[in-house]
């Protein structure tokens, strides 16, 4: 597959089984227009589709952003008309954080704006740099979060914090975010792509099951009532155990040796 937007390398850097997908537009700060979302879905597509690929990194190129929005100047010829119509962005959603059961980390490298920043927190968990900066500055525009942020950001990180930058459109460096549950860890600059990447794989060593059953059961806490949540976890807990690699697992920590997972 060729892209022109965004590059794909799988068993990225010799991490086996882990794809590492970059956008790339650097000189436009990795701005996400309609074919950087038609290469991300067909990316994300074919990630899930191979069987050998078991965690993806998505990050941005360049030493300054990850993506600094929706490209302002696409969305600038557009009518109101044309965003309701084409329900414009809704595939990001649908497409993207639905269709991929398979984990994804986002490793922001620096302005996660806007839909940057919704984007980011599609993924199943973020990591910083510590020049990382996020923000949902539509209100600056004369409009207002539509790929998420309003929904994800106060989920994670609560009302007060995204009220205010909602309202305000201020940005939150690495170590705020941090502190307020919106990444899972800050890294050093040039160190964040060998350590996600690190992470990455560690997730792609596990059993393959077991992975998206974990990920399917932590999303349902933001989908359903706690007494739902809890039959969802206990059914998919009961069906793991019947698997291969719950055999193997179990017999692999008795036998003081590494699990050897079939993936079913
Ligand atoms: N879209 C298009 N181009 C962009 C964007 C963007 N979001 N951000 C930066 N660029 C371009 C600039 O135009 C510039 O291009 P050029 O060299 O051709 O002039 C280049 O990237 C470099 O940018 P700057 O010169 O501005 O770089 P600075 O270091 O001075 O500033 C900032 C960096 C602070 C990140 C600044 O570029 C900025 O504020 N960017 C816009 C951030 C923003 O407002 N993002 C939100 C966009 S709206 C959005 O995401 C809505 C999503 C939901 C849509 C849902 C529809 C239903």
């Amino acid at each position: 597959m060729t892209y022109e937007t965004i590059t794909v390398e799988t068993d990225a850097q010799g991490n086996t089984g882990v794809t590492l997908i970059t956008l790339n537009r650097p000189k436009a700060l990795n701005a996400l227009n309609s074919q950087v979302l038609d290469e991300l879905i067909q990316a994300f597509a074919a990630y899930q589709a191979d069987g050998s690929q078991l965690c993806a990194v998505l990050t941005g190129s360049g030493d300054k952003a990850f993506a600094a929005g929706a490209d302002i100047k696409e969305m600038s010829e557009k009518a109101a008309a044309d965003f309701y119509l084409d329900d414009f962005f809704s595939p990001w959603t649908s497409e993207i954080v639905k269709k991929t059961r398979k984990p994804w980390i986002a490793a922001v490298n620096g302005f996660a704006l806007g839909g940057g920043c919704e984007l980011a927190m599609m993924a199943d968990f973020i990591i910083a740099s510590e020049n990382a900066k996020f923000g949902q500055p539509e209100i600056k525009l004369g409009v207002a979060p539509g790929m998420g942020g309003s929904q994800r950001l106060t989920r994670a990180i609560g009302k007060s914090k995204s009220m205010e930058m909602c309202l305000t459109g201020r940005m939150m460096d690495a170590e705020e975010a941090e502190r307020s549950n919106l990444v899972a860890r800050v890294v050093p600059h040039d160190e964040l792509i060998a350590s996600t990447l690190k992470t990455a794989a560690t997730i792609a060593s596990m059993p393959p099951m077991a992975t998206i059953a974990n990920k399917e059961m932590v999303n349902s806490a933001f989908e359903m009532t706690l007494d739902q949540g809890l039959i969802v976890e206990r059914r998919i807990f009961q069906i793991l155990t019947a698997s291969e690699d719950k055999k193997e697992g179990m017999e692999a920590f008795i036998e003081k040796r590494e699990g050897q997972w079939k993936g079913r």
